[in-house]
């Protein structure tokens, strides 16, 4: 019989499909929570919360997950739930602190999309509106018309703080920064990865720290995972941090740093001192 490549991805999408339709009906989503590390105090700023589908399904992945449900049509109700259950855990954490979530921000305007949906949540499980940053990305399509600025505007009316996710990746980064002047930027991990051995990459994160001192907006360095990127984007002067090395995405996170994660992310006295005068270290 003659391999019919196309019939086999029907199948496969077919099979996607009704894991989607079950993960949604029984919300069977499993939110993790990854640290969020203050580079310059040495401590837990928060946590970004991700999603996870069930373990071994074919949906376990946030990327299948979302590819399906966008397919599919239902990505806005995927982005509820994921928003609801991950608030939900959150509130059960031992610890309270700043929770990041990502925000899809073209899904605003959709017909389904409730204004209130999630102060409402947050009311009804007592989080504080100003604990929460909403991540934008530029992964997911940006409408011309300002509908991102539009999204801005939506959330900060209500008291949440903004960052621009995945710096980097997109082709209009720096046009929303100036735009939208949120509260935070993520610089994307790809200009994080050993960093230690590419001038070009730090000569980007110099700039970037530099941008971000002029306009009073925090920036992170996402993809951390080694001690020598963490050394140089310490010297750089970046006062944020995310990745393997500071921890992994877990459904119960650490409420605290390691002793010796401490140890690795609190300057040194002479780099402090360094800083305080004004010196570059790197
Ligand atoms: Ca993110």
């Amino acid at each position: 019989m003659q391999y019919r490549p196309s019939r086999h991805f029907d199948a496969q999408q077919a099979l996607q499909r009704q894991a989607l339709n079950e993960i949604l009906a029984e919300q069977r989503l499993y939110p993790h929570f990854q640290p969020i590390v203050d580079l310059k105090q040495g401590r837990m700023l928060g946590y970004e919360a991700l999603i996870r589908g069930p373990k071994g399904s074919l949906l376990h992945t946030p990327a299948a997950l979302f590819g399906a449900a966008i397919r599919e049509g239902r990505q806005l109700e995927l982005e509820r739930l994921c928003r609801q259950l991950s608030l939900q855990h959150f509130a059960r954490l031992p610890v309270g602190n700043t929770l990041f979530l990502n925000v899809t921000a073209s899904l605003l305007s959709s017909p389904g999309h409730e204004h209130g949906f999630t102060v409402e949540l947050l009311r009804q499980l007592g989080i504080a509106v100003e604990s929460i940053v909403i991540e934008l990305s530029e992964q997911h399509p940006f409408d011309q018309q300002g509908l991102t600025r539009a999204a801005v505007e939506h959330y900060r009316s209500m008291g949440f703080r903004i960052a621009i996710d995945d710096l980097g990746t997109g082709y209009s980064g720096l046009k929303l920064w100036s735009e939208l002047q949120p509260e935070f930027v993520k610089i994307d991990r790809h200009f994080i990865h050993r960093l230690d051995q590419d001038p070009v990459k730090r000569a980007f994160v110099r700039s970037i720290c530099q941008v971000g001192r002029n306009l009073g907006c925090r920036v992170l360095a996402e993809g951390i995972e080694q001690p020598d990127e963490l050394r140089v984007l310490q010297q750089l002067g970046i006062e944020l941090g995310q990745g393997f090395l500071l921890g992994r995405p877990a459904a119960v996170p650490s409420a605290a740093l390691t002793p010796a994660q401490v140890r690795a992310t609190r300057p040194s006295r002479a780099r402090r001192m360094f800083q305080a005068l004004g010196l570059r270290t790197a």
